[in-house]
C-alpha cells in the first residue's frame, strides 16, 4: 500500500498559482499599515510565532449523543492521529503540538511514539487525564464521580490515573497536565458543595506533589455537563481558588464553551491575567453551550476580543503570563483536517487584528472617558483584513498560501480511504 502524504514540492508548487496576487495585496497593505506606522513585517513575524496545539481526538470526527457519522481515511490509531497532525502542520504550520487524551490514545510505547512525532517536526503539549468515563478493564465506576467521589477507594483510582498520565507525559516530553472532571450532580442534594470541594483539593493536592520540577497543572472547568444541575469546578472563580491553595505549578484553563452564553469570557481572561493564573485556551465557538463549534466560526468578535486582552499583557510583560494554546473542538459534519486548518488560521488572525489595536490611543479614550472612540479603536483593528499577512507568514514559514484548498487538490482524504479502511463501528458519542 503505497503511503499518502502531501509532499513539499507539492505545496510550492500550488502557491505559485497565488503567489503574484498574495504579493501584491501584501505590498498594498504594507502601504496602508505604513501611514499609521506600523511595520508589516512586525506582524507577520508575530503571525509565524503563533503556535496552538491539535487534540489528538481532534482529528477524528466527533459526534453528538444522537449519532456520529464517520468520515473514510479517518486515522485508526495514534500513530494515524499524528500523522494527520503532522499534515495539518504542513500546511498551515501553526501547530507544531500535539495534546493527548489518556487512555483514548494512550501509547504502548511512549518514547517511540515520541520519535515518531520528532520526525514529523511534533512535539507534546499537555496530557489530558479522563476520569469522566469508565474503561473496560477499569475496577471502580466514574459514575457517581472521580477526583470527588465519596469513596476514597474511587477517588484513588483517579489520582492513579492522573499520576499515570504525568508518567507517560514525561516520556513524551510533555510539561503539563490538564485535568478536566465531569464530577457534579443532576439533582439538588445529591451532592454536598462543600464537602465534593473538599476532597477535589485533597486528590489534587495528591496529583500536584506527583508533578515534575518543571511540570504545570491546568485546571479545567466547565459548569454544567454531564453533570446537568451542578458540577464541582464549575467555574473560573472556583478553579482560581484550587488553583490558589495548589500552589505556583497550578493554573486555570479556559475552554470558551464552558460558560453560560453571554458571558463575558474576555474579563475572565483579563482577570486571571491580573491574578497570575492564566494557564491556557481550550478554543472553540459555540451557539447554546459547549457546543464545540469551530473556533471564530460564530463570535469572531468575542475571540479578537480575547486576543485583545492577550496581546495587552503580551505587550506589557505581565508576570507569570505564558499562556498555553489549544483546539478543543469536535468536528461532527467537516473535515476535521480542514477545521482544523481553519481554526488554526482563525486564531492567528484574531492575534494578528490584536496587534494593529492602537493601544496608546485606546487608552486615551479610556483616560477621557470616550467609549465610542475606544470602541472604533477596536474595530479599527478587528475590521481590517490581515489575509495577506497570514498568507505571506504561511508561505514563509514553508506552508501553504490557502491551506483547505492545497489539501483538497491533494486528494489526501481519497487517499487514506484507501490506505486506512475503517474499523470504526456506527456508534454516537462525543468524539
Ligand atoms: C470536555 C472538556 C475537556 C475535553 C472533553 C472531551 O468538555 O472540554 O477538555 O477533554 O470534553
Ligand atoms: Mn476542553
Ligand atoms: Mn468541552
Amino acid at each position: 500500500m503505497k503511503h499518502f502524504e502531501i509532499e513539499d514540492a507539492f505545496i510550492a508548487d500550488q502557491n505559485l498559482k497565488a503567489k503574484e496576487e498574495v504579493a501584491e495585496d501584501y505590498d498594498h497593505l504594507a502601504n496602508k499599515l505604513q501611514r499609521k506606522n506600523i511595520d508589516i513585517e512586525n506582524l507577520t513575524a508575530k503571525a509565524q510565532g503563533l503556535q496552538v496545539a491539535i487534540p489528538s481526538w481532534g482529528v477524528g470526527t466527533g459526534g453528538t449523543r444522537f449519532a456520529r457519522f464517520p468520515l473514510q481515511g479517518e486515522p485508526r490509531d495514534v500513530y494515524e492521529k499524528l500523522e494527520d497532525c503532522a499534515t495539518v502542520y504542513k500546511l498551515v504550520r501553526s501547530t507544531p503540538a500535539v495534546s493527548l487524551h489518556i487512555p483514548w490514545d494512550k501509547p504502548d510505547d511512549p518514547a517511540s511514539l515520541r520519535r515518531f512525532a520528532r520526525e514529523r517536526g511534533l512535539h507534546f503539549d499537555a496530557m489530558n487525564s479522563n476520569t469522566f468515563q469508565d474503561q473496560t478493564d477499569q475496577e471502580l465506576s466514574y459514575k457517581f464521580g472521580s477526583l470527588t467521589h465519596p469513596d476514597a477507594a474511587v477517588r484513588r483510582q483517579a489520582v492513579e490515573h492522573n499520576i499515570e498520565c504525568i508518567e507517560i507525559g514525561t516520556v513524551l516530553g510533555s510539561k503539563a497536565l490538564t485535568v478536566w472532571i465531569a464530577d457534579g450532580g443532576n439533582f439538588p442534594g445529591q451532592l454536598h458543595p462543600r464537602r465534593a470541594l473538599e476532597r477535589y483539593l485533597e486528590s489534587m493536592q495528591v496529583i500536584y506533589k506527583a508533578l515534575p520540577e518543571n511540570w504545570r497543572v491546568f485546571l479545567e472547568h466547565k459548569l454544567y455537563e454531564p453533570a446537568f444541575y451542578s458540577t464541582v469546578i464549575n467555574d473560573w472563580g472556583t478553579s482560581y481558588y484550587c488553583a490558589r491553595e495548589l500552589g505556583s505549578k497550578a493554573a486555570c484553563l479556559v475552554d470558551l464553551g464552558h460558560h453560560a452564553p453571554n458571558v463575558n469570557i474576555e474579563m475572565i481572561v483579563a482577570r486571571l491575567i491580573q491574578l497570575g493564573k492564566l494557564a491556557g485556551f481550550h478554543f472553540n465557538d459555540s451557539k447554546y453551550g459547549d457546543d464545540d463549534l469551530d473556533a471564530g466560526s460564530i463570535k469572531p468578535f468575542q475571540l479578537f476580543l480575547v486576543f485583545n486582552e492577550l496581546v495587552d499583557a503580551e505587550l506589557c510583560s505581565v508576570p507569570y503570563f505564558d499562556p498555553a494554546y489549544m483546539l478543543d473542538q469536535s468536528h461532527n459534519v467537516t473535515d476535521p483536517l480542514e477545521s482544523l486548518m481553519m481554526s488554526a488560521v482563525e486564531l492567528t488572525r484574531a492575534y494578528v487584528q490584536a496587534h494593529l489595536v492602537d493601544r496608546q490611543a485606546l487608552t486615551e479614550a479610556q483616560e477621557k472617558c470616550d467609549p465610542l472612540k475606544a470602541l472604533s479603536v477596536l474595530k479599527d483593528a478587528f475590521t481590517s483584513d490581515v489575509a495577506p499577512i497570514l498568507a505571506t507568514a504561511r508561505e514563509r514559514s514553508g506552508g501553504a498560501i490557502d491551506p483547505i484548498q492545497v489539501y483538497r487538490t491533494s486528494g489526501y482524504r481519497k487517499g487514506k480511504r484507501e490506505e486506512r479502511p475503517a474499523a470504526h463501528p456506527v456508534s454516537a458519542g462525543i468524539v
